[in-house]
């Protein structure tokens, strides 16, 4: 039997890419799946702290549900080195409420024709069940486009050129994406932690009977 994860994300496009690298091997749940409909207050200054933060909330609720799930929370960003590290933890509300074209908007603004327009996106993820809370961290490096390119559906993806795919993250496909990016190299990270390989599975891990 697969052991089930809730993603704790309302974030439709993270979902679909945790589907794409997780879904073969786990049955994951959703927020919605779960009739979690609070808003969160990220107050955390750093992506490990907000994704702990996440991860917690969630984690409360399914035990005051009686309900014995693990817990997968993500906190990501666009980290831009000639804006100080901007929008960084700031990277869903830069310009306005979870507005990507408004945020992507500013950092293209902010910007300008500068040169240095270097940038990664880093990914935390938070994994929870009751005998362990583990971070896993990935971050995927590239710059800053002129311009869009590319699909514009997920944040800063059409003006963020990778390094390894020499194309945006807007025109790359689902898999070029999942081959190079921050969320994939973090997932791979707890994929790692997760097989029962690791001399500390059985510790960490329960799984559903
Ligand atoms: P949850 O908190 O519910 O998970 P969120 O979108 O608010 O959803 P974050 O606080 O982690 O999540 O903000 C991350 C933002 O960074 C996200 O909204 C995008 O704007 C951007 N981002 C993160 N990963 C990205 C990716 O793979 N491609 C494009 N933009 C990304």
């Amino acid at each position: 039997m697969k052991k089930t994860i809730v993603i704790a994300t309302a974030n439709k496009n993270k979902i679909k890419e945790f589907k794409q690298m997780l879904g073969d091997d786990f049955e994951l749940l959703s927020l919605e799946d779960i009739n979690f409909s609070r808003e969160i207050k990220e107050n955390g200054k750093t992506c490990s702290e907000n994704a702990k933060i996440k991860a917690q909330a969630v984690y409360d609720y399914l035990q005051s549900n009686m309900l014995e799930y693990d817990v997968l929370a993500d906190d990501s960003g666009l980290f831009v080195h000639a804006l100080g590290g901007e929008p960084g933890i700031k990277s869903a509300r830069y310009a306005g409420n979870h507005d990507d074209a408004k945020n992507r908007k500013l950092v293209l603004d902010k910007l300008g024709d500068g040169l240095d327009r270097n940038a990664y996106f880093e990914c935390v993820l938070c994994y929870m069940n009751e005998e362990s809370v583990r971070l896993f961290t990935g971050r995927t490096f590239g710059t800053i486009t002129d311009k869009e390119y590319g699909k514009k559906d997920f944040g800063y993806d059409c003006i963020f050129e990778s390094a390894e795919l020499g194309k945006t993250f807007g025109e790359a496909s689902d898999e070029e994406k999942d081959s190079v990016s921050h969320r994939a190299k973090a997932v791979e990270a707890l994929k790692k932690w997760l097989t029962p390989t690791n001399p500390n599975f059985s510790r960490f891990v329960s799984f559903n009977k």
